[in-house]
């Protein structure tokens, strides 16, 4: 498709969530006035992305797909990223979403008119307007690679997790992993039988869980095709399983010492040496960061071949690595498995409001909207996976597709009432900020002894979710307009 010239709803991203919200507005209306914009050539986001080796899904796909699409036949409780991307891909051409894409396609800024209420929008395919923009950019698109001195000066190979370089064989080679969270845990394990040595970088331990999953064999598969109730009532039961470790989060701390004493357990028969399952005992309540899944990250930490470094990676050299004791390590490549910026999202250095401020500037290091989707001062911008809208235990696309059914009933609430602008009002979501700040207070992200990045800049929790998720839902299911100023298409102000 070819960018237009002006557009009602522009939607950044093509990923799960772009997908999700425009495959909803196109189940209410097939011929939505609605364009996506892409900056790779395909859709997937995240999933197309991320190819690491073993890159798989730590939600199980039950529960991390669209309840609009379900599908017969994931082979995995827990999906790879290939069967994940290819799922994605089918849902967009079964919905006609695809049509609507237009593709290496990257957002180059967007600037809030406010006299022609709409966005005037810079793209790298060309200019254009919207009434509406949507970002659904996602919170961890943006690989970080930490500023180690002496980076540049490394004459191997080096690359982050996200951007994997599968043109280079590791055969042979010394590795140096930096980090240890979910996408280490994941990928550590399928390297360690290719590369001669694997040095792991670890600065701060994880609670790691078995991960309790199986092939879904033909049968289950032939029984969710023939009988959807099924495969509903699996999802349902392992959404209700993923909120009672949520409640422990959040409400019932003194749940959180069982999952504890679990994940000790799993340590103590998964690694004999003594001494390096005290390096791997974390110092803080579990849940603090985000726990890990696997059956097999801890068992590769033991084996010979395998080194862990506890003092973390401090600078590079020509030809290693140097570690917190001042200990030089020989490597031939570097894998930074070091995570994302989801509290510095990228694309709001590109979204000027009304009063000719970026959002990155309004938000000075800590992002706060209403309900994770509308910022006070940004008429007719809708965020996905916005502030206060990640989760620790659950999975994002329930919350992407709440998100995406207020949108879609906010555009409705627009088309029907001739509105041409909504902003939320100032001071219902500093009320809403106020309350989810009370609210996180005393969970296990706040109070549970560990810094994560979870916490933004400031010290303040602007990612998490703070409560059971339905509650989400429930309060996204409907456009409360009573809270947006709005203005009519002629231009005189209504509710103001
Ligand atoms: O990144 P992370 P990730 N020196 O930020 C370490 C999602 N995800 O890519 O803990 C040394 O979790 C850092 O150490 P510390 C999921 O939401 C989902 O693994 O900060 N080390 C940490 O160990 C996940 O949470 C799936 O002390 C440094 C690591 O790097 C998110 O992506 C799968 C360092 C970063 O861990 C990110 O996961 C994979 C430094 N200067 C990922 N800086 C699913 O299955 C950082 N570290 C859905």
């Amino acid at each position: 498709m070819k960018l237009p010239v002006h557009v009602e709803t522009l939607i950044v991203g093509a990923g799960f969530a772009g997908i999700g919200l425009a495959a909803r507005m196109m189940s209410d209306d097939p011929t939505a006035d609605l364009v996506l914009i892409e900056r790779a050539s395909d859709v997937g986001g995240t999933w197309r992305e991320n190819t690491y080796p073993g890159c798989a899904c730590d939600v199980p796909t039950a529960l991390y797909s669209y309840s609009f699409a379900p599908s017969a036949n994931w082979s995995h409780t827990y999906a790879r990223q290939p069967e994940i991307y290819a799922y994605l891909k089918s849902v967009a051409a079964r919905s006609g979403v695809d049509r609507k894409v237009v593709f290496d396609c990257e957002l180059s800024s967007a600037r809030w008119d406010d006299q022609r209420a709409l966005w005037q929008i810079e793209t790298t395919a060309g200019a254009l307007t919207a009434a509406v923009l949507v970002a659904a950019t996602g919170a961890l698109s943006t690989p970080r690679i930490p500023d180690f001195p002496g980076v540049e000066s490394f004459s191997g190979n080096m690359f982050h997790s996200a951007t994997w370089n599968h043109e280079h064989s590791l055969a042979g080679e010394n590795v140096a992993v930096v980090g240890t969270g979910a996408s280490a845990v994941q990928f550590v394990p399928e390297i360690v039988d290719t590369a001669s040595r694997v040095t792991v970088f670890q600065r701060t331990p994880a609670w790691v869980l078995p991960r309790i999953g199986h092939d879904l064999a033909a049968r289950r598969q032939r029984l969710y095709a023939r009988v959807p109730a099924t495969q509903k009532a699996m999802r349902a039961l392992t959404y209700g399983s993923r909120e009672i470790l949520g409640a422990a989060m959040t409400r019932v701390p003194r749940m959180l010492p069982a999952f504890e004493a679990v994940a000790k357990l799993h340590l103590r028969r998964q690694v004999k040496d003594h001494a390096l399952r005290m390096q791997l005992t974390p110092d803080f309540t579990i849940g603090c960061k985000r726990v890990l899944l696997s059956n097999d990250w801890l068992r590769t930490l033991d084996r010979p071949d395998v080194g862990l470094v506890d003092s973390g990676l401090v600078s590079i050299t020509p030809t290693g690595v140097v570690d917190g004791n001042g200990t030089e390590h020989s490597v031939d490549t570097i894998i930074f498995a070091t995570g994302f910026t989801p509290a510095e999202p990228p694309v709001a250095h590109l979204i000027i409001g009304g009063s000719g401020e970026t959002l990155a500037a309004h938000w000075n290091g800590s992002p706060a909207a209403y309900k994770g989707t509308t910022v006070s001062g940004f008429p007719n911008l809708f965020l996905m996976y916005g502030p206060n809208t990640n989760l620790g235990h659950s999975s994002i696309v329930y919350m992407l597709e709440s998100q995406a059914e207020y949108i879609n009933d906010a555009l409705g609430t627009m088309r029907r009432e001739g509105l041409n602008v909504l902003d939320v009002r100032e001071p219902v979501q500093e009320r809403y900020n106020r309350e989810i700040q009370k609210e996180l207070q005393h969970t296990v992200w706040n109070e549970g002894g560990c810094s994560s990045w979870y916490l933004d800049s400031k010290g303040r929790n602007s990612l998490q979710w703070p409560t059971f998720t339905w509650k989400f839902r429930a309060q996204l299911r409907r456009f409360d307009r009573e809270n947006y100023s709005t203005r009519r298409k002629a231009a005189d102000a209504v509710g103001r």
